[in-house]
């Protein structure tokens, strides 16, 4: 039986386990990247683990996410991570040279290798043919420390493309379909692999849109072949050694299939708050636009924009909309300034703004009161934008340049409006942002800490009963963003915990944080997919510094669950989901026999004012368990280095 594209580079880096779904397996990690809203937390665990130089190929901290510098917090932190990358050998990326993603798809992405990433959008790697996964901040220091990385085996879903797109409709719209079809959480513990005669329409950056918005689907990651198309952008980028083909075997057995005719679909959006909520551009019809915003890690690069540049030009933004445009990297807005595209964006009036995350993590541009805003971005969760009554729609870039003309929502295939071919460029190197870590320093390079750099908080050994108040029950789909808010208010402040847990919850419910306080011990109630979208750890280390024990929810995102494992906080799942109705904020909640109870299949749960009891899922693998036992990830490789210590003192 042939094998599929996944599980051929899974066994390569297989260092323990079996490839078997379901299984947990260890895997060697090439490369690794970080973000600076996630970095500064992973790096000082990095310090915390006594690493020298890092274990990886190639290890990269960007500045993307935090970079307005309205106080002296952004740019301490951002010298903070220069400081760490220079005492263990990583290349460290400046502020301004680009987006994380995108500038790792372009200087770094090689087919066939690993790559770990302190940022959920990591998988847009598998535009390249990489096995590309979004972790937790300290799984990536770990796998910096010790070059690997352990994960559930996932399924593989086959994604097979025929057909070809048609002018106006692209990359965002295969996405857009494929979460209309599975969901946000339907793709929890699956690979996505894309197969198909469709491919070869589809170049590197519109399979790296994809790849990226894979994350919406909740995916371990998402995967597409290396082809002569990748031959052609590794060679655009001036790296066309890295090329190998590589494909899934002809007969490779797939767990499930979904097949998507390009030539059938049409301009999409995803209507407030959920990517998943999609519908035709059409059928939404031409609702009035206040602000649109190109750019992010899923619709920057230069072929994106060159074609926003193609709609724009000779035409005039609407008087109506703002339209604010952020290129992925540094080499591509430097591109456009050369072949005159810039000056098109300009002239049409757009706003130029840095090669940054910008406004796609509430870092400005936030909307008008009640505003809509029709964004290139990936996620629309109520409130991300910085404005909680905006109303925030996800489109391709066509359809958002064609709408930020008209000032309305408009379908790009009814405007009339012919769409040039974007000419392929070659990528000059642009390596003026980067600071080499050939000449690393453990010993001499002091650590960098500002003011307000604060330590990680650290959990306690697992006690045999855990006594907690419901401090939240909250619905299905729980967000992180709604967990620990990001905007330009809080990000400067990923580096203090203790500062940012006041803001947990804010956005859903601002009494959280105090009633966590007054319980001296609590449990959040979650439904289905608690801790969807990123992978900020800071979802599970501001509950912890607030006392959260244990969260009991219908289900979990993947990146989260882990967050809370390394955190040492409980993950359980409800045996009968009914039982989420019984749990009222309020109640006191008592576990017996915890320290047992977690390697046994399911626990028991009481509720002390009723006297009753419910059945709570525990699922956790023996490296699980060793984390939750010693009260989190810190803690047990610690216990681990003392046991070696110990052995080699007794021999
Ligand atoms: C996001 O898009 O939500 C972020 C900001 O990039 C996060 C990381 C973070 O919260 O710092 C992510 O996607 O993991
Ligand atoms: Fe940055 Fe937005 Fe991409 Fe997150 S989703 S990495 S905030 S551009």
């Amino acid at each position: 039986m042939g094998k599929t594209l996944t599980y051929k580079i899974l066994e390569d880096h297989l260092l323990a386990g079996e490839l078997v779904p379901g299984r947990e397996i260890t895997i060697r990690i090439d490369q690794t990247l970080t973000q600076d809203s996630t970095g500064t937390m992973v790096y000082l665990q990095l310090e915390a683990m006594d690493a020298g130089r890092v274990k990886t190929e190639l290890s990269v901290a960007y500045v993307d996410h935090n970079t307005l510098q309205t106080g002296f917090e952004n740019a301490d932190d951002h010298a903070f991570i220069e400081s760490v990358a220079k005492r263990h050998g990583i290349l460290f990326s400046k502020p301004g040279n680009g987006i994380c993603h995108q500038l790792q798809l372009e200087n770094h992405g090689v087919p066939g290798k690993t790559l770990l990433g302190s940022d959920s959008h990591t998988p847009t790697g598998g535009g390249l043919g990489m096995i590309a996964i979004g972790a937790g901040g300290l799984d990536v220091a770990v796998a910096m420390a010790q070059g690997c990385y352990s994960l559930i085996v996932p399924k593989v879903l086959k994604v097979e493309l025929t057909g070809r797109l048609r002018p106006w409709v692209s990359a965002k719209d295969v996405i857009l379909y494929v979460l209309q079809q599975l969901t946000v959480k339907g793709g929890v513990g699956k690979v996505i692999e894309y197969t198909g005669e469709g491919l070869l329409s589809l170049s590197v950056t519109d399979r790296a849109t994809i790849a990226n918005m894979g994350a919406e689907l909740g995916a371990t990651t998402s995967v597409f072949p290396s082809d002569e198309n990748t031959r052609a952008y590794l060679q655009s980028q001036g790296r066309e050694g890295d090329y190998i083909p590589l494909a899934a075997d002809a007969d490779a057995l797939y767990d499930e299939t979904l097949r998507v005719d390009l030539s059938s679909l049409k301009p999409l959006a995803a209507k407030p708050h959920s990517p998943d909520n999609v519908d035709t551009v059409a059928n939404i019809g031409a609702i009035k636009v206040d602000q649109v915003a190109i750019g992010s890690c899923t619709n920057s690069s230069y072929a994106d924009l060159m074609k926003v540049a193609s709609i724009l030009k000779g035409r005039k933004v609407h008087t109506d909309v703002s339209l604010v445009i952020a290129p992925g990297s540094s080499s591509i807005l430097r591109i456009l300034a050369r072949n005159g595209a810039l000056a098109d964006l300009i002239e049409a009036g757009a706003r130029i703004l840095e090669n940054a995350c910008g406004p796609c993590i509430g870092m400005g541009q936030s909307p008008r009161s009640g505003g809509v805003s029709l964004r290139t971005f990936n996620r629309n969760f109520k409130g991300r934008s910085g404005t909680l009554d905006a109303e925030v729609y996800l489109v391709s870039p066509e359809t958002a340049a064609v709408s930020a003309v008209t000032g309305l929502l408009t379908d790009g295939t009814q405007s009339g409006i012919a769409l040039a071919p974007t000419a392929p460029a070659d990528f000059p190197k642009n390596d003026h942002f980067l600071v080499s870590p050939a000449g690393f320093d453990t010993e001499n390079t002091a650590v960098a800490m500002g003011p307000n750099i604060k330590p990680f908080p650290q959990n306690t050994r697992l006690p045999d009963v855990l006594t907690a108040v419901v401090t939240l029950r909250a619905g299905d789909n729980i967000t992180t963003d709604d967990i620990m808010p990001s905007d330009s208010r809080l990000l400067p402040y990923r580096s203090n915990i203790p500062y940012l847990a006041n803001y947990c919850f804010e956005k859903i419910d601002a009494g959280f944080a105090e009633r966590c306080r007054a319980a001296g011990g609590a449990v959040i109630v979650g439904g289905e997919n608690y801790g969807q979208g990123s992978s900020r750890e800071h979802a599970a280390l501001a509950p912890l510094h607030l006392g959260v024990r244990f969260v009991l929810a219908k289900s979990f995102a993947r990146i989260h669950r882990s967050n809370l494992i390394n955190s040492g906080i409980l993950p359980l799942t409800f045996e009968d989901p009914a039982d989420w109705e019984r749990l009222s904020q309020g109640l006191t909640l008592r576990i017996e026999n915890a320290r047992d109870g977690i390697a046994a299949p399911a626990l028991t749960v009481a509720i002390k004012e009723s006297g009753e009891t419910l059945r709570a899922r525990t699922g956790f693998s023996a490296l699980e368990i060793a984390m939750l036992r010693a009260g989190g990830r810190i803690n047990a490789i610690r216990d681990d280095a003392r046991q070696q210590a110990s052995a080699a003192g007794a021999r």
